[in-house]
């Protein structure tokens, strides 16, 4: 019998009914069963989370410390286990879910060392003889819903911050992965969590997310995930006057300029692009390259493409996984075809690849000749397709990298000091990337962009405290 893995509400494992988890690259290979939660269980998870707000907000800092470190020591003493679970759910490589798995470990080593490092400032007030105090307190209640495409890395660093500052957390995560969900969530209650603090609600978004999104109990929601979700987070935050952080899309450029090292040029467009298969907020979708460097850099790129391979995610020396499910595939060809009627050349790849399983296999789609205004170069794909825009000079790359809704990552090769220094200085983008690839980010920084990417202070990092606290202020006459 399959293996059936609980909701977790109020420190009790519960589920009545269950839904497949199925590996995207051997659609036969079932993960396992896991919870999908009713309305009532979203509203009962939420309930916990508001009963043991109080007590977990004036928590020790030993005590949150202790749980975090706990719960960064197993994830990274399990990290082949937990790596290939990923791997098996989401479809990215087995190195790539290796390594996710690890950060995910840095990002609770990160927070139990900030819990104990949580500081204020005291001000002389103008007034003489009175004391400011400022300090910053939890929000109460936080709603974390994560993405699929990085199923312990993003719920790590949600969760990790919400904790650390003293907040109880509902999770929501995607509902195509929740094996590495479940396994963080079992973690870190075994690590010593009191019941309530951080409940676990798989289910469906028009279910789970929806009550979530309609609590006036729930303090802030942090969400990582389309557009069009992210309106309707906001929409429904301003109605109940609650905190909001947003990660959306991106359609990062990556420029390419004549003076720039070739071979690191293509590998930052080959990762950027194509791996994780593509399926990255921060992937490098426009490739913007200047006219005397141009054919070099799509014929070794084309040449790189065609020397990965394709296959099952934790299958040895492959580099690309399937894409996650049917409806992303079906809308990566449909940007195939698009891109063709709109007129690009299509250089490489686009098509369907069968393996010995029946999984979501494509090969990746490169195109050429593409205009700026074309839907390939403006709207997210969310899959392993990108397009080269050829321009005249550095101004023209520019200018063109900056002309999109989004404003996730931009990325420049070239080595010329003058022209990186303008480029980080005028690029729109809330990361700018210098002769690395545009994504690929470290766990100790700020990560969050400007435009339509991104909404409300920047997660992880020491950054994340905006997000993640209330500032008091406190006057005092002694
Ligand atoms: C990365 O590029 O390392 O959903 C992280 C995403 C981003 C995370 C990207 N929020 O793709």
């Amino acid at each position: 019998m399959t293996e059936q893995f609980k909701n977790l509400i109020n420190g009790e494992w519960k589920a009545e009914t269950f839904k497949a988890n199925i590996n995207p690259s051997d659609t036969n290979d079932v993960i396992g069963e896991y919870g999908h939660a009713t309305e009532a269980d979203a509203l009962e998870a939420i309930a916990a989370a508001k009963a043991a707000s109080e007590d977990w907000g004036k928590s020790g800092i030993l005590q949150r410390h202790a749980v975090l470190r706990k719960a960064a020591d197993e994830i990274l003493e399990r990290k082949e286990e937990l790596g290939a679970l990923l791997s098996r759910e989401e479809g990215k490589t087995l190195a790539e879910g290796i390594g996710e798995t690890i950060r995910a470990s840095q990002v609770f080593d990160f927070f139990a060392g900030e819990a104990l490092r949580l500081a204020g400032d005291t001000i002389p007030s103008v007034r003489p003889g009175i004391g400011v105090e400022i300090t910053r307190e939890p929000v109460g209640v936080v709603g974390i819903i994560t993405p699929w495409n990085f199923p312990i890395a993003i719920p790590a660093w949600k969760i990790a911050p919400a904790l650390c500052y003293g907040n109880t957390v509902v999770f929501k995560p995607a509902d195509l992965v929740p094996g590495s969900a479940w396994a963080i969530v079992d973690i870190l209650h075994r690590a010593g969590l009191p019941d309530g603090v951080l409940n676990l609600v798989m289910g469906k978004g028009s279910v789970v997310g929806q009550a979530m999104l309609d609590s006036p109990d729930i303090n802030a929601i942090t969400f990582t995930g389309s557009v069009g979700t992210g309106q309707r987070v906001a929409a429904a935050s301003v109605k109940h006057m609650r905190k909001f952080q947003l990660e959306m899309g991106g359609k990062n450029p990556l420029v390419v300029l004549d003076d720039a090292d070739l071979e690191n040029a293509v590998e930052c467009a080959l990762n950027g692009a194509f791996y994780s298969t593509g399926q990255r907020c921060t992937a490098s979708s426009r490739l913007i390259v200047t006219e005397g460097i141009h054919d070099r850099f799509v014929a070794r790129l084309i040449e790189r493409l065609g020397e990965t391979s394709i296959g099952d995610a934790r299958g040895e020396g492959v580099h690309i996984g399937p894409v996650v499910d049917q409806s992303q595939l079906d809308q990566d060809l449909s940007y195939v075809a698009i891109g063709q009627e709109e007129g690009a050349t299509l250089a490489f790849g686009g098509d369907v690849v069968s393996a010995n399983t029946p999984g979501f296999y494509m090969r990746p789609a490169l195109f050429t000749d593409c205009t700026n205004d074309m839907r390939i170069c403006q709207e997210e794909i969310f899959g392993p397709v990108a397009g080269v825009i050829k321009a005249k000079d550095y101004d023209e790359a520019l200018a063109l990298a900056n002309d999109t809704e989004f404003g996730l990552s931009a990325g420049i090769c070239t080595e010329s000091l003058k022209r990186a220094t303008h480029f980080k200085r005028n690029s729109k983008a809330g990361m700018v990337m210098v002769n690395v690839p545009t994504a690929g980010v470290d766990f100790h920084v700020p990560f969050g962009g400007s435009k339509g990417s991104s909404f409300g202070p920047r997660e992880q990092g020491r950054y994340a405290a905006e997000f993640f606290t209330t500032v008091k202020t406190a006057y005092t006459a002694a």
